[in-house]
């Protein structure tokens, strides 16, 4: 039997933070071996809100890199930008005139982002989860791993699936194929280390509030240093009260491999000042050998180039088989 196959992505708005880590990439890499994965860098996602011209490609290249530095394995699975597959904007657009408009308005994640934008909110922005069903369907995705937030971007997804099988498709003869999302429990929500309410996430203008991928030491320590605590004796997981010592136990439990049990009985006696170097400590040395070979991968872009060029070619032609099956649905003229 062939294998299930898997699609997701990130998009290049700044440096890859421990959320984007243990939320998405971690997980693709972990389970890799068993399915038909396509990671692709989300650069069209990357300008629904203003972007700046002059990073976008060292950005888009800078993903690239880290999703092979934290793992990904060419052998199991493909690399690609997502505009070097012109099918996505194409399928978008035919999704678009299939999507109420009142679906994506009621987006929490657009409602989050237009309030941040003020009068600056584009359309792009408003039309963000059609382009990310355009992905997910282009490629036939039976699982698509995201963190907690995206969790309403794929039920939209799975509407439109709905929606254009029902109106285009027959009964036993689907066009679209449902996805479902794969959200993993440990990790699915980093917190900022800013205010352990909010998640982590890279727009936040407090550096302060996440820890990059690419962060030196010296910056780790500053930030765990630095981070929210509270006054509470003792360290414990999912007190409601103490948002930000389930998030630096949990960050602490996952990245040093050890169970919450296990991680509850060391820490309940510790202190903060106990605490915290030993976060520094392990946070330091688990992102050693991806921040390794990020370094080694990016001082050679020919390499580089070849995977997102072979991305390029194996993703679009999954991707435009898609799009051909969908254009017939909904009725195209086509010439041979
Ligand atoms: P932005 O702040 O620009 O929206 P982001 O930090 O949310 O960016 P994305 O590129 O939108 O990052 O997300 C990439 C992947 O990382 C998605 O699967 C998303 O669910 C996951 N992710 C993002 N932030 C977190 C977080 N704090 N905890 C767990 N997973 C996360
Ligand atoms: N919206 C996602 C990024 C994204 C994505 C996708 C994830 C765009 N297209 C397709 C999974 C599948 C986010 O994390 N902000």
């Amino acid at each position: 039997m062939s294998k299930q196959r898997i699609l997701s992505g990130v998009q290049p708005t700044g440096n890859l933070h421990l959320g984007n880590y243990l939320g998405a990439i971690r997980n693709w890499v972990e389970a890799q071996s068993e399915y038909d994965n396509f990671f692709c860098v989300v650069d069209l996602h990357a300008i629904t809100v203003p972007h700046n011209p002059a990073t976008l490609a060292q950005d888009t290249y800078t993903i690239a890199a880290l999703y092979l530095a934290c793992g990904i394995d060419l052998q199991y699975s493909t690399i690609f930008v997502q505009s070097h597959v012109c099918a996505h904007s194409e399928l978008a657009w035919l999704l678009n005139c299939i999507t109420p408009l009142n679906w994506l308005e009621r987006m929490i994640q657009f409602k989050e982002k237009a309030l941040k934008q003020g009068e600056n909110v584009s359309v792009g922005l408003l039309d963000y989860p059609v382009l990310m069903a355009a992905d997910i369907l282009l490629y036939d995705a039976d699982k698509v791993p995201v963190g907690e937030d995206q969790k309403q971007h794929l039920e939209l997804t799975r509407d439109l699936v709905i929606r254009f099988n029902d109106k285009f498709g027959s009964k036993d003869k689907p066009i679209l194929k449902m996805p479902e999302p794969l959200i993993r429990k440990e990790g699915a929500r980093v917190m900022s280390l800013t205010d352990g309410t909010n998640k982590m996430s890279k727009s936040d203008p407090n550096e302060l509030s996440r820890i990059n991928l690419l962060d030196t030491p010296d910056q780790i320590a500053k930030k765990i240093k630095r981070c929210k605590t509270d006054p509470i004796k003792g360290l414990s997981f999912d007190d409601k009260d103490r948002p930000e010592c389930n998030n630096l136990l949990t960050l602490y439990s996952i990245l040093a491999g050890k169970s919450k049990a296990e991680v509850a009985v060391e820490c309940q006696k510790f202190g903060w000042g106990q605490f915290k170097p030993l976060l520094t400590e392990t946070t330091i040395e688990s992102l050693k050998p991806i921040q390794a070979k990020y370094h080694e991968l990016m001082a050679d872009p020919s390499y580089l180039n070849s995977v997102l060029k072979q991305g390029q070619e194996k993703a679009e032609s999954v991707a435009n088989q898609t799009l051909s099956r969908v254009k017939n649905a909904l009725g195209y003229l086509t010439i041979n």
